[in-house]
């Protein structure tokens, strides 16, 4: 059963507002009201004075900086596919893809067109915008891409935004995959640059921000976040929010995961993060990056609906839906539409 349809109809002042984020200014519109300005040089004790905020106050803010940008009630919705998986060469902590951790993986070359296809299409007609496929390599290879480069045009003809996470990517591939009709290319920082070496140590900082970089330059929305729970610290987590920040423009799509921990990574048994502070990490996102989307990724399995509600007050307005992430659980759809009923959600 698909989730509910956007109730607003085209010209209301939800529909305005969304559209003066998504398309750049409304013809007419009034100039951006006062602190609504986005901000690229954030400090780190900037930063960390909005996460020591008292909670009220944090969320207040927080709610005030959404309602200027979004409709309150209205929450994007993305479907994940893997379309390759397991047998990565990089070395992430947390992910169970990797071939350095033995985890409990069924291996998968890269899914035929077809298969792909159909995933794609059960996804909208389950009320889905965006179907995002994700690909365990560490950088595509030019005879991969020619593979994926068809999944693209064909998915996006369907009518659904198209996103891609496929690792790291040369300016002339981000190019090729913008010309195929890609939309959004995500990939994350995950955490900030001085605690990075604890969680991988197969790839750069800098490489990934290289590739943040191609995308941008090629045309295609960003969409980069990171994960909580990993054994980081508060000032880790306001580092990587200070390095989305401020890159050259925000990243269109920002997705918070808390760590899903898997047998088998080195990281199955890290403490799980405090709850509150989760929040903290989703109102100081959505402070940061006022206009961005702001997603509720992976790690909703783990979570009580009154967490999820608080995420969205504190300024969430993305999920993925469907029952399952990449290689993991999500949670069921009859219980994400229950939950969007019982909070008056929409998806936009
Ligand atoms: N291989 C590509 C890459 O790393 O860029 C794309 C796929 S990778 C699985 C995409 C993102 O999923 C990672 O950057 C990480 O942020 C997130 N992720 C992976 N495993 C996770 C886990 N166990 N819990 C939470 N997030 C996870
Ligand atoms: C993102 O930030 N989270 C998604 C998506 N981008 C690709 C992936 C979550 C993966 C969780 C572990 C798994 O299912 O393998
Ligand atoms: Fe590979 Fe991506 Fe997993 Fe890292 S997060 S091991 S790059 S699939």
């Amino acid at each position: 059963m698909p989730i509910r349809p956007p109730v607003f109809p085209p010209g209301s002042a939800h529909a305005v507002a969304h559209r003066r984020r998504e398309d750049g200014p409304v013809s007419g519109a009034a100039a951006a009201p006062e602190g609504a300005v986005t901000r690229h040089d954030w400090g780190r004790e900037d930063v960390l004075a909005l996460f020591g905020l008292p909670f009220p106050d944090l969320l207040y803010r927080a709610q005030q900086a959404h309602r200027r940008h979004f409709d309150p009630n209205g929450v994007q919705i993305s479907t994940l596919l893997s379309i390759k998986t397991g047998a990565c060469p990089e070395d992430c902590a947390y992910c169970p893809q990797s071939a350095h951790f033995k985890t409990d993986l069924d291996v998968e070359r890269l899914l035929p067109l077809d298969a792909v296809l159909e995933a794609a299409q059960r996804a909208r007609d389950q009320g889905g915008s965006r179907f995002c496929m994700g690909a365990a390599w560490r950088s595509p290879r030019d005879k991969d891409l020619d593979k994926v480069l068809p999944m693209v045009a064909r998915v996006k003809a369907l009518g659904l935004e198209t996103c891609l996470t496929a690792g790291m990517l040369t300016a002339g591939q981000a190019d090729r995959l913008r010309e195929a009709g890609l939309d959004y290319y995500n990939h994350n920082l995950d955490t900030s640059p001085e605690f990075y070496g604890e969680i991988i140590t197969t790839r750069t900082y800098q490489d990934r921000l290289d590739t943040l970089a191609h995308v941008r330059e090629a045309g295609m929305h960003v969409c980069a976040g990171g994960i909580v729970g990993l054994g980081e610290d508060r000032g880790d987590r306001a580092g990587l929010l200070q390095q989305l920040a401020n890159l050259p423009r925000h990243p269109e799509s920002v997705p918070i995961n808390q760590l899903v921990r898997v047998e088998g990574t080195p990281l199955e048994q890290a403490e799980p993060p405090d709850a509150l502070e989760f929040v903290r990490t989703i109102a100081v996102a959505r402070l940061l990056m006022p206009a961005s989307r702001v997603r509720l990724a992976a790690g909703r399995t783990d979570m009580s609906d009154e967490l999820q509600a608080l995420c969205f007050l504190a300024g969430a307005n993305s999920i993925f839906y469907g029952e399952r992430l990449l290689t993991t659980d999500n949670p069921q759809q009859n219980h994400d539409r229950q939950l969007f009923e019982r909070l008056g959600l929409h998806p936009v």
